[in-house]
């Protein structure tokens, strides 16, 4: 009967761990980038991203479309047009990039970001320009899932507005997909962070390095 029980609670916990989904960090204006960029570092336990794509090393004029060169684990491209990097409000419907450069998009164009050779546990990104685009992610189990649109504010000056997004306990995310369908038919993202959170077992591992030396000591 224990056995049962006990059974009976493995498998509760286990269900309701795998309802857990992906969970996504969307600012709803630049005032409240910083504290849901900090929720979604929180939410994947993690001081900083692995990777961080900010663009600014790049030249102005770059072409980005499928350059698998350029960025470590991450390939970019738009299913029309072709995204480049640019430094001027003149290629973002108005609006700045981060600092000084970010990838210019199209709007009706879907842009995806590829980490399908590793993939990755967390993604964030800044989208410049744009009011309710559409965010798609695919995981390694090949399921699609839409997650909620982006906020709905931003169409110029600095507009840059932080979508985070989790795995929580799902599989791995391989791509995401964002299809900007409002506005001026320009639009931008920067600052794309994203990787992979340490494996438990490698901690319990230095952990247990770790007492193994101070006893020794
Ligand atoms: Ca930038
Ligand atoms: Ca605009
Ligand atoms: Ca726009
Ligand atoms: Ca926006």
């Amino acid at each position: 009967m224990k056995l049962l029980m006990v059974l009976a609670v493995f498998f509760t916990v286990t269900i309701n761990m795998a309802l857990a989904g992906i969970s996504t960090f969307i600012s709803q204006d630049v005032a409240h980038n910083s504290e849901t960029f900090s929720a979604w570092l929180s939410a994947c336990s993690i001081s900083s991203p692995e990777y961080i794509v900010d663009f600014e090393n790049i030249p102005d004029g770059t072409n980005l479309q499928n350059n698998n060169s350029l960025f470590q684990n991450l390939v970019i491209y738009q299913s029309s047009g072709v995204p480049y990097v640019r430094s001027s409000s003149s290629y973002f419907g108005g609006s700045n990039p981060i600092d000084s450069k970010a990838a210019a998009l199209l709007e009706d164009s879907i842009m995806s970001l590829d980490f399908s050779a590793n993939p990755v546990d967390y993604i964030g990104f800044y989208d410049i320009d744009v009011k309710g685009c559409a965010v798609t992610v695919y995981l390694t189990d090949n399921s699609v899932i839409n997650l909620p649109s982006d906020d709905a504010t931003g169409t110029s000056d600095n507009t840059a507005e932080f979508y985070g997004i989790f795995r929580n306990d799902m599989p791995r995310i391989t791509k995401v997909t964002l299809n900007a369908v409002y506005g001026d038919s320009e639009w931008g993202i920067d600052n794309i962070s994203y990787g992979a959170i340490p494996e438990p077992a490698t901690c319990v591992m230095l952990a247990a390095g770790v007492l193994y030396l101070i006893r020794r000591k």
